[in-house]
């Protein structure tokens, strides 16, 4: 599949999850490419048949987009509840497990998902796997110490890298925190390892979202299908 055809099967999933939102839902709205046409979609529903909702983000580019569509966004405090969270993954398994943070916004997104009533994925087809892991796992670390951290995942053999960007700097998460990939090729016992990173000191977060998500849209070349 070309980037051409990713990007019209990132798109077709996120028109179909648009149409969840309903007038008065507050809705939290996720990152990453496959979100930004859900974005566009709610920004056109909004400009053109009035769509009135409050948006809680997951990153501050996701604000920056919704905002300038004249989306209302809230900071997640000033809300209760969050009716449904719709967000993108990097990797989705039968068992509804899941890999996020390739845009290392998995902090917020967790803290979003963990406060909503329900949880909607869209993807295009080539996130949708047997068993997680081929994609790397991201996780948040704080700078202090990272390198020690690293050292720890080295020696548990989680074959660790630090994320730099095109400047070869660290990339820095909306909390200023640090990402460390750990590339495990795949992840048969996920339960297990969130535990194990979690209780790590210095970890912050990692992209292991299970047992979380309620449907997946899934960008197919026949048309968006979900999974339940
Ligand atoms: C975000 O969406 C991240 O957790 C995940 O990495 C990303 C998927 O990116 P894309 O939609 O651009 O493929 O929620």
């Amino acid at each position: 599949m070309d980037q051409t055809q990713q990007n019209a099967l990132k798109k077709a999933a996120g028109i179909e999850a648009a149409k969840i939102v309903e007038n008065g839902m507050t809705v939290g709205l996720g990152t990453g490419s496959t979100v930004r046409y859900l974005v566009d979609e709610l920004g056109r529903r909004t400009q053109e048949e009035g769509l009135k909702f409050t948006g809680v983000t997951t990153s501050r580019r996701t604000a920056e987009q919704a905002k300038g569509y004249g989306i209302t966004i809230v900071d997640i405090d000033d809300v209760d509840r969050i009716d449904v969270t719709i967000d993108g993954a990097d990797e989705v398994d039968s068992n509804f497990n899941g890999i996020k943070g390739g845009g290392a916004a998995l902090l917020w997104e967790k803290i979003v998902a963990t406060n909503s009533d329900k949880i909607v994925w869209i993807v295009d087809e080539s996130k949708v796997v047997d068993t997680i892991g081929a994609f790397p796992l991201p996780v948040e670390v704080i700078p202090f110490g990272v390198g020690h951290v690293i050292k720890k995942f080295e020696t548990r053999g989680y074959k660790p890298t630090l994320r730099l960007d095109a400047d070869g700097k660290p990339v820095l998460t909306d909390e200023n925190d640090y990402v460390v990939d750990l590339h495990l090729g795949r992840i048969d016992h996920p339960e297990d390892l969130g535990t194990d990173l979690i209780n790590t000191v210095g970890v912050v977060e990692h992209g292991l979202f299970l047992h979380m998500v309620d449907t997946v849209i899934v960008g197919d070349p026949n048309g968006p299908r979900v999974m339940t």
